[in-house]
């Protein structure tokens, strides 16, 4: 933890991880403390809590009701992403306190490896790496042939904006495209299905780009994998919680699934073991948007949402 030297400026607390450089560059418009890690709670080692006027964090960094009480002067919490089911928005809304986000220039990334993830698991990508690094080529030959994109069926959970980028990328490699929504969309011409285990059953891979938090909390259970089916995949790139991870475990081991790529899980950084020993997936540490390019500006939208609200201009970002 480190203090910043200028006592002027509004005092924000910056939960890690966010990049050196974006840190570098809140030091020098606000009174600055870092905190190394979302798990650390400021009671345990700082003083003056009333004077914290903002948060900056990751958007699934836990501020939830009991830390946002500590601080008493708390105007807004400023995520560095998109996603902000971390925040306790009802609490916020009561207390007045803003959130931000950061959504747009961090689609594209996002929904790139999301298209990497469903290619690399239909295509054999990485199990082909480790094959050949365990010298099996020579040993055993020829991989198990692959599965061609072309003519399979992208389901995707939530046609928002990352949906959308994934179905355009998809549409390229030749995939079809359905969608399950809260409502259904009418600007797109894709067949909508009113439920996530129907389109399941009528999709080859189920990629998830909905938000976390209660409302989506195990919407892909031991049914809908049953009815994705033993040719099916699923692609997360949206959140760990909204799997039934136990599930998912039992329906990659016992091949009620074909395989998956996740490249978020419920308890970060904490992945199922019993996932490590599996062929049949691919595991990514939460990486989607982890580009230099789309952190910078993911970075600096966060200190545009910080500053906005402390110069008492309209936030661009506000989502409660
Ligand atoms: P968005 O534009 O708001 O799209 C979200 C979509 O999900 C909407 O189409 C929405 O449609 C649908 N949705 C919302 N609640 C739903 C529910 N309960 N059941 C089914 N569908 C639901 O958001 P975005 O910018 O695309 O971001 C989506 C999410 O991706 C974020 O919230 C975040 O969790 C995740 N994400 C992950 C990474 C990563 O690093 N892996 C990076 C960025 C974002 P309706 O409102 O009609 O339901
Ligand atoms: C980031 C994300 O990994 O935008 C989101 O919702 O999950 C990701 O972009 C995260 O917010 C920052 O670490």
């Amino acid at each position: 933890m480190t203090a910043a030297a200028n006592p002027e400026n509004p005092c924000v607390l910056l939960i890690e991880p966010i990049p050196s450089w974006i840190v570098d560059r809140a030091r020098g418009l606000f009174d600055l403390i870092v905190l190394p890690h979302e798990s650390e709670r400021p009671p345990a080692f700082l003083d003056n809590l009333d004077r914290i006027r903002g948060i900056a964090m990751p958007g699934f960094a836990k501020v939830d009701a009991e830390m946002m009480t500590l601080l008493p002067n708390l105007e807004i919490v400023a995520c560095f992403g998109v996603g902000y089911d971390g925040a306790d928005v009802g609490y916020a809304k009561q207390h007045g306190i803003a959130i931000t986000n950061t959504p747009d220039v961090l689609t594209d990334c996002v929904a790139d490896l999301g298209m990497a993830l469903t290619l690399a698991i239909l295509r054999k990508v990485v199990e082909g790496d480790r094959y050949v690094r365990a010298g099996r080529w020579q040993s055993e030959g020829i991989l198990d042939l692959a599965n061609s994109p072309r003519g399979r069926c992208l389901g995707i959970v939530g046609l928002g904006r990352i949906g959308l980028a994934l179905a355009t990328r998809a549409e390229v490699f030749g995939m079809t495209i359905a969608y399950h929504n809260r409502t259904e969309r009418d600007d797109v011409s894709y067949p909508y299905y009113d439920s996530v285990a129907g389109l399941a059953a009528a999709c080859d891979v189920l990629a998830l780009t909905c938000p976390g938090g209660e409302a989506t909390r195990n919407l892909i259970d031991r049914e809908v994998f049953e009815a994705l089916g033993g040719t099916g995949y699923l692609v997360n790139i949206a959140r760990g919680s909204v799997v039934d991870e136990a599930a998912l475990v039992r329906a990659l081991s016992d091949h009620t699934i074909a395989g998956a790529g996740l490249d978020v899980f419920a308890a970060e950084p904490n992945v199922p073991r019993a996932l490590f020993a599996l062929e049949n997936v691919i595991l990514q540490p939460h990486q989607a948007s982890a580009t230099v390019e789309t952190r910078t500006a993911m970075g600096n939208l966060t200190i545009d949402n910080l500053l906005a609200h402390f110069q008492g201009q309209p936030l661009p970002n506000q989502v409660a």
